[in-house]
C-alpha cells in the first residue's frame, strides 16, 4: 500500500518536523492534524501486535481491557469500542517503538522541552456498531489537574482510516482555552464504568477529523472531543501515547495514579469530583 497523504519529507528516524502553521493550529484551536507520521510499514508492523491485543493473546490484567461505550458488566464480544490501557506495560517491546519516539519530538515541538509519555492506550471500534460511540469530554476531567505544569499533547494515530462512517476525532475548536466543563459518569457511578461525559453547549462548533492511516491527530487534554458510532463494515482502530509535563507526570506517579483501570483510587476519589470546577 502506498503513503496516501505525504510525511516521508518529515520523517528523520525517530523525530517528526512540525510545521510553525501546524504549532500554531495547535495552540489556537487545542488540536492539529500532522500527516504521515509513520510510513505504511511501520503502521503494519504495529498492527501485528495490535491484533495480538484484540485477540487476547497479549494478556492484560483486569479492567485494563475493557469497554468504553458500555459498563463493567459487559461480555467482551459486547464491547463496542474495546481499551486496552497502558499496552506497553503488557507489551514490553513497544517500549520505545517508532510512534513513541516520533510522538515524544512532536509533543516537545508542540509544548516545549520537558515532555514525558504519561500513558499509552489502544481504542478499538468493533464493525457496524451504532453505539460505539465517545461521549464529549475533556481528558482533564479524569486525571489531576493541580500540578504546576499542565502542557500535555496527547498524540492519536490511525492504524485504519479514520472516516466520519466508522467514528473518526472530532473536536470542539478553542475549548481549551475555557474552562473545563462539569462532567459527570456515563453509567452513572464510576463503578459501573469509568468513562465520564459532558455536553455540547449552543455556539459549540464542531470539526470532524477523518485521517489516514499512519496520520495522527494531536490534542490538549483541555480540548473538547469525542467521537461517533461505527457505521462501516471495519474496524476503526486507534494507537494513542498521551505526553504530559515531566513534573507532572512524576507528581501523578507520586501520588500512585498510573493511569490502569486497576488503580485502587481513581483521582476523582481522592480530589473529589470536578472539584475543580
Ligand atoms: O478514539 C476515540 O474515539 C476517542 C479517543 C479519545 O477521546 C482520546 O484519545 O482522548
Amino acid at each position: 500500500m502506498g503513503e496516501v497523504s505525504g510525511g516521508a519529507d518529515r520523517r528523520d528516524g525517530g523525530h517528526y518536523r512540525v510545521s510553525t502553521e501546524e504549532q500554531a493550529a495547535f495552540r489556537r484551536d487545542g488540536w492539529v492534524h500532522l500527516r504521515g507520521v509513520l510510513a505504511p510499514d511501520e503502521v503494519a508492523a504495529l498492527a501485528v501486535d495490535y491484533d495480538r491485543f484484540l485477540r487476547r493473546e497479549i494478556a492484560v490484567a483486569g479492567k485494563d481491557f475493557c469497554d468504553m461505550s458500555g459498563d463493567y458488566t459487559r461480555t467482551v464480544e459486547q464491547f463496542s469500542i474495546i481499551n486496552v490501557m497502558l499496552p506497553r506495560r503488557y507489551h514490553p517491546p513497544w517500549q520505545g517503538n517508532v510512534y513513541e519516539r516520533r510522538a515524544h519530538s512532536i509533543a516537545e515541538q508542540l509544548c516545549g522541552p520537558g515532555m514525558a509519555l504519561d500513558y499509552d492506550q489502544l481504542l478499538a471500534k468493533r464493525p457496524r456498531r451504532d453505539d460505539a460511540v465517545f461521549g464529549w469530554h475533556q481528558d482533564l476531567a479524569y486525571w489531576p489537574t493541580d500540578t504546576p505544569d499542565l502542557r500535555t499533547a496527547t498524540c492519536w494515530m490511525a492504524i485504519d482510516a479514520a472516516t466520519v462512517d466508522n467514528g473518526c476525532m472530532r473536536f470542539v475548536s478553542g475549548t481549551h482555552l475555557a474552562p473545563l466543563r462539569p462532567h459527570r459518569p456515563l453509567h452513572g457511578d464510576r463503578a459501573k464504568s469509568h468513562t465520564l461525559v459532558t455536553d455540547l453547549v449552543k455556539g459549540d462548533t464542531v470539526t470532524l477529523a477523518p485521517i489516514a492511516p499512519g496520520d495522527i491527530t494531536v490534542h490538549n487534554e483541555a480540548v473538547l472531543h469525542g467521537s461517533g458510532g461505527n457505521k462501516s463494515a471495519g474496524w476503526r482502530r486507534a494507537y494513542i501515547v498521551a505526553f504530559r509535563s515531566a513534573a507532572t507526570v512524576a507528581e501523578e506517579r507520586r501520588r500512585g495514579f498510573t493511569h490502569s483501570h486497576n488503580d485502587g483510587k481513581t483521582v476523582l476519589d481522592s480530589v473529589g469530583f470536578n472539584a475543580k470546577q
